[in-house]
């Protein structure tokens, strides 16, 4: 037996299925690929299309961004099997693709990395009962902490907490740090990072990219076949290659960090991209890596390009947060999708997909996720997320529509920020609090309040924004399960000290309004 091949006798090929988010070059299930022997296998499926009906431009992204890919691994020399959606014999499912490959051609054993989902992770474990020779799934090198490092973490501590995983990742990984201290003195800059938005901010322009005869062909292939999906399929301009996405790291880096800190928080109408990075999509997809992304920041810090509260903000989104959530999710699944801490019942309103709602910062947010199928932080948490924990909707709905708006949504990174930091619904496991406000912080964070027919100053009545009463209606509501928790000992106090005459005001506004939803 050759050294190359530690499964059986050389010669006899391997099967490498490349998923549609793992369009890296440098991937664990390829590591040892043999160009001329070996076959990958991509599939474009409809299973993976329709298991949450995605936003147009999420398929069509991750369709294009499939097949650049595949071309990318033709010209590094591997032989690649790649099934389009209108394959007549394409079998819709990834399954059914890895079966048709293994019927097609004998191959000795078939090598995965391992998915970002649970669902994917259960139907490859039942393809190695099925598929007739060893499926090997192996770890993705592609994170900076694997569920086994953070299972270890997470061993014997009471509270998982982000802030503390995220000082031991930059001890453990030297990042920003000047011998064993942070850099600064300080790890964490956020109190410097949350400027309201002044009138006239000069916002750089958006980083595009013209669809090219590939991202054109498939344009097409998902408006026909998608049509009745949420979203708006066209302007298409987000990158779907390895350079396109490298060139929108270095378009953050040069034009959007600097500020990237003091206007983290802010929302301003018509304003969909900010001081964001927008690379979420080109992270999460394989088209560019976390490590280089943080690399790039520092340097930029280091050179004198940003300053430190908003490069050290921008590294804890992906060094702290991103691994952090992704740790959480391996840890708690396939339990975590059904937590429903609060005992959230009602139905997602119909707003959330026609973006037709009187609350001017919620149309906003809706129609920006229309056209574009990107919201930021501040939007999906505070806006989008904030309204569905005060209105008690029931978590899955709420899971499912983030899973199928946003071109960056995986179930591993969608569900511990839905679950666990928006809706409060596993009951602490990622937040010390629920991430709760009423109109007074999205007033002061954006300009949507002065373009809406309610009032933001306004605490009841018709006029007043629904955020004010649902706030303090979904405390009392969950008095039960929150009135102990230290961090909203202050404002439970408040509550008890309005008069009963507020407190029933409350309570009416609150039902009047929910009823209307239903
Ligand atoms: P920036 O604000 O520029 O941040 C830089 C990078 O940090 C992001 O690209 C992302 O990789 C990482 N990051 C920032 N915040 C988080 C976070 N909370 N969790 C994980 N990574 C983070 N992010 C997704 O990638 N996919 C999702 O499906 C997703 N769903 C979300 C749902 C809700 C309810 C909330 C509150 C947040 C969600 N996020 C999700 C996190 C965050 O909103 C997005 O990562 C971010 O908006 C992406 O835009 P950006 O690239 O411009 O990010
Ligand atoms: C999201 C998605 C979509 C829409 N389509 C495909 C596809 O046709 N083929 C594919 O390999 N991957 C697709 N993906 C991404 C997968 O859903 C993703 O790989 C799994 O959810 C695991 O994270």
């Amino acid at each position: 037996m050759g050294l190359c091949c530690p499964w059986g006798i050389d010669g006899l090929a391997t099967l490498r299925i490349v998923l549609g988010d793992q369009l890296s070059l440098d991937l664990s299930s390829l590591n040892d690929a043999r160009k001329n022997e070996d076959l990958i296998l991509m599939c474009e499926v409809q299973a993976e299309a329709t298991y949450v009906r995605h936003h147009k431009k999420k398929i069509a992204f991750i369709f294009s961004a499939m097949r650049h890919h595949a071309e990318a691994l033709r010209q590094q020399g591997y032989q690649v099997r790649y099934v389009t959606l209108d394959d007549p014999a394409n079998t819709g499912s990834f399954s059914g693709e890895v079966l048709r490959a293994l019927q097609d051609r004998t191959f000795e054993h078939v090598v995965v990395t391992f998915p970002g989902e649970h669902r994917v992770l259960q139907e490859l474990r039942g393809l190695q009962k099925t598929a007739g020779v060893p499926l090997e799934i192996r770890e993705d090198h592609r994170f900076l902490a694997s569920p086994r490092d953070f299972g270890q973490w997470a061993q014997g501590r009471k509270q998982l907490r982000m802030e503390f995983f995220y000082r031991d990742m930059r001890k453990k990984h030297g990042i920003l740090m000047n011998g064993q201290e942070p850099e600064g003195g300080q790890w964490n800059f956020d109190a410097s990072n949350r400027k309201s938005p002044p009138k006239n901010l000069a916002i750089p322009t958006s980083f595009r990219v013209e669809p090219d005869a590939t991202t054109q062909e498939v344009i097409e292939l998902v408006a026909q076949h998608f049509a009745d999906h949420f979203g708006e399929l066209e302007p298409f301009n987000y990158g779907v290659t390895r350079q396109h996405a490298l060139q929108a790291l270095h378009r953050f880096i040069e034009d959007r960090l600097a500020l990237f800190g003091d206007y983290q928080d802010a929302m301003v109408q018509g304003e969909a991209w900010m001081f964001h990075a927008h690379i979420s999509l080109y992270l999460n997809c394989g088209l560019l890596g976390p490590r280089e992304t943080i690399q790039a920041a520092e340097a930029a810090y280091k050179k004198g390009k940003a300053p430190l509260h908003s490069v050290e903000g921008f590294i804890r989104q992906i060094l702290g947060w991103r691994e952090f959530v992704r740790g959480l999710y391996w840890l708690h699944m396939p339990g975590y999708a059904k937590l429903n801490a609060l005992r959230a019942t009602r139905a997602l309103p119909a707003f959330y997909w026609t973006a037709q709602t009187p609350m001017n910062c919620l149309k906003q947010c809706v129609q920006e996720t229309q056209r574009n199928a990107y919201a930021h932080h501040i939007q999906r948490l505070m806006i989008l997320g904030n309204f569905a924990l005060l209105a008690g909707i029931q978590p899955e709905q709420v899971q499912q529509w983030f899973l199928s708006v946003y071109a960056d949504a995986y179930e591993w990174v969608e569900l511990p920020n839905v679950t666990g930091m928006a809706l409060y619904a596993d009951g602490g496991l990622l937040a010390s609090k629920p991430y709760a406000s009423s109109a007074s912080y999205i007033n002061k964070m954006s300009d949507y309040c002065q373009s809406c027919t309610f009032s933001a100053s306004e605490k009841n009545g018709p006029l007043a924004c629904p955020f004010n009463y649902l706030y303090w209606d979904f405390l009392h509501r969950n008095a039960a399960m929150l009135r102990n928790n230290p961090r909203l000992a202050m404002i439970y106090k408040s509550y008890e000290r309005f008069s009963s005459d507020r407190q029933t005001a409350i309570k009416e506004d609150s039902e009047r309004f929910l009823a209307s939803l239903d």
